[in-house]
């Protein structure tokens, strides 16, 4: 068929919308024996949380059975995943995380 020139089937770079991340949530699941100081740390060192916001966090998620972190590209929550992972096992705590499309 004929072809078209570059310049009339790509926009200008300018007006090309800057491709963000699709982000991926990552939500911490509810079980019965790892203890609560132990959650908020995670949620300290691996997530970045200060104290109350890690409190909240791990409150609601023992109470509803499910809650959000937070939002991060793919490797990312991939890799925070990871990391909740590897210490719940280090302290043999049952503690699990999933990634989810956001
Ligand atoms: N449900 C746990 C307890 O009562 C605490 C907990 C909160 C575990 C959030 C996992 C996630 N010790």
């Amino acid at each position: 068929s004929k072809r078209m020139s570059l310049g009339t089937l790509l926009k200008p770079k300018q007006e090309q919308k800057l491709q963000e991340p699709e982000q991926y949530q990552v939500v911490l699941l509810n079980d019965d024996y790892t203890t609560m100081d132990f959650v908020v740390a995670v949620l300290i060192m691996v997530f970045h949380k200060d104290e109350m916001e890690a409190q909240r966090i791990m409150l609601d998620v023992h109470k509803k059975g499910r809650g959000v972190v937070g939002m991060y590209p793919w490797d990312i929550a991939i890799t925070k995943a990871e990391q909740v992972h590897s210490l719940a096992r280090q302290s043999e705590f049952p503690l699990r995380c999933v990634v989810e499309k956001a």
